[in-house]
């Protein structure tokens, strides 16, 4: 008899981009009901956190990849495999307001979307052009072209983009509007 665990049918979502982005904010909103302004104090991720989450009835393995700089490197490295293997949906977060930071993520944006294609290339790449009510309305287009062109959206990789924000209904939209 083949007995198949539930444990294998659990589809994967992992959150990759630079400490500060947002990560941590969005699993907490979306995901576990918190209130925006609760994330304020939240500190960097340490490492790779990985939690199971009920999302409207069905079970789902949320990963979140710490942003700081050897967090990141070392899930390219010693935590490869456990992190990028089997990952349904890869979404990276961009803090909008930083548009210093954008090459750096670039950066790790390639290595991560590589990764993740390299283990299953029907994995689908979402980037999110975050706390895009940090940036202001004259700016706005100008920012989402900047992030369009860097990370070279739907050419490099297969992927898509949207701005989002934890202090209104964005963040829902987009994630509920992926497949997990
Ligand atoms: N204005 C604004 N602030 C946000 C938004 N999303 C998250 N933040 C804030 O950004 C800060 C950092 O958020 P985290 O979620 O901890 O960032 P992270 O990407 O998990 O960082 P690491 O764990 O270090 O990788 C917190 O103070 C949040 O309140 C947003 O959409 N808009
Ligand atoms: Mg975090």
């Amino acid at each position: 008899m083949n007995y198949i665990s539930t444990e294998d049918h659990v589809e994967k979502i992992l959150f990759v981009g630079l400490s500060q982005s947002g990560k941590t904010s969005i699993i907490q909103v979306v995901f576990e009901g918190i209130l925006p302004e609760s994330t304020l104090k939240n500190q960097a991720t340490g490492r790779i956190k990985k939690k199971k989450i009920d999302f409207s009835g069905k079970i789902i393995s949320v990963f979140e990849v710490g942003g700081q700089i050897p967090f990141l490197e070392e899930s390219f490295s010693n935590f490869k495999e456990s992190v990028y293997s089997d990952v349904k949906n890869l979404i990276f977060v961009i803090d909008s307001s930083q548009r210093h930071h954008f090459l750096k993520a670039l950066y790790y944006y390639n290595q991560a979307c590589s990764l993740a294609l390299e283990y299953n290339n029907n994995a689908k790449i979402t980037i999110l052009a975050h706390k895009i009510d940090l940036v202001a309305e004259e700016k706005k287009s100008e920012i989402l072209n900047e992030i369009k062109s860097t990370f070279n959206v739907g050419k490099t990789f297969d992927s898509v983009m949207f701005q989002t924000s934890i202090y209104d209904e964005t963040i829902f939209e987009v994630i509920s509007s992926i497949d997990v």
